[in-house]
């Protein structure tokens, strides 16, 4: 029988499909609709079995959308996380990540963990900041189980990938989610001293009616966008550009920059508009490297 499934985990060659009699192993065989395809995690799959234990993926559904690190398929959201303190939080690698996240059309959710090791006024100016302009973010902690209720919500019937630093809790945080350890947990000096992941397995687990997905963390992050688009994703600066003397005004050193005059009288966040600035220089840098 042909039974429609999703591809949860891939090992050495065998996918394992879950369909509604349970994960059933897999091989791929046969042409695809689309040639050239390799099934990926993520994926919406036809699977042909006789006894709902071993089979074969005969077609993949049509994509939604496609990560390329890792490698999985019709995500909705990406859970974009940072700790506080301990690695620091960084604004400019927040402000790419969710550049890359809109780019890819999938829905960025903010998360701020490991808020049990600061005050409040340490972190409420930025949550409030990013609430302001329009995305959801959460406050997160591990130990005092703030805001876990509250990630749960957003995790409902969709399917969310932990994405952001080394570190900062992504593994901890789906483990709180399950209520029980099934992430690997990295001790935090041996990543900041040998720079090692411990998340290494693209495996969605099931939640809630949804899926999540766990992602090691980065170091460097790449953004393949023409500099002169940037300003686009900088909903904050919108409402100022109508005062920009020039309509292809980048806000960089333009005469009458109504962004600019925005920032300055302190109605355009300044550290959001400084990176963005590092940004276009570090987007133009890498456009002249390449050609
Ligand atoms: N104080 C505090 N520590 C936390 C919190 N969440 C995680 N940690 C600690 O931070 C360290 C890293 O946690 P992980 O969950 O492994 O981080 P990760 O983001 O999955 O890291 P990678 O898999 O390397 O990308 C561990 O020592 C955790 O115990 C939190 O809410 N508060
Ligand atoms: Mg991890
Ligand atoms: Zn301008």
């Amino acid at each position: 029988m042909i039974l429609v499934g999703r591809i949860v985990k891939g090992i050495g060659g065998f996918y394992y499909v879950s369909t509604e009699h349970g994960v059933i192993e897999c091989r791929a065989r046969g042409k695809f609709r689309i040639s050239n395809i390799v099934p990926i995690v993520g994926d919406y799959v036809d699977v042909e079995t006789q006894d709902l234990k071993d089979g074969f993926i005969v077609d993949i559904h049509d994509r939604k959308n496609q990560l390329v690190r890792p490698p999985v398929s019709n995500v909705d959201q990406a859970i974009i996380t940072f700790s506080i303190v301990n690695p620091d939080l960084n604004r400019l690698q927040l402000d790419k990540m969710i550049i890359l996240a809109e780019l890819n059309e999938i829905h960025p959710v903010i998360c701020i963990n490991k808020i049990d090791l600061v005050s409040e006024d340490i972190y409420m100016p930025m949550y409030n900041l990013y609430r302001k302009l329009g995305y959801d973010i959460i406050a997160t902690s591990k130990y005092d189980g703030i805001g876990i209720d509250k990630l749960k919500t957003i995790l409902k019937g969709k399917t969310s990938f932990f994405t952001g630093p080394s570190g900062v809790g992504k593994s901890s945080l789906i483990n709180c989610i399950h209520g029980h350890e099934r992430q690997e947990i990295g001790d935090l000096s041996e990543k900041l001293n040998r720079g090692k992941h411990t998340t290494r397995n693209v495996e969605l687990m099931p939640i809630d009616g949804g899926y999540v997905l766990d992602t090691p963390g980065f170091t460097s992050l790449n953004l393949d966008i023409d500099e002169k688009d940037l300003k686009k994703f900088y909903k904050d600066f919108q409402e100022f550009e109508a005062d920009c003397r020039f309509n292809s005004c980048l806000h960089i050193n333009e005469p009458n920059c109504g962004v600019k005059s925005a920032v300055e009288n302190g109605l355009i966040d300044k550290t959001r508009y400084a990176n963005y600035l590092s940004l276009y220089s570090e987007l133009k840098a890498n456009r002249r490297r390449k050609y």
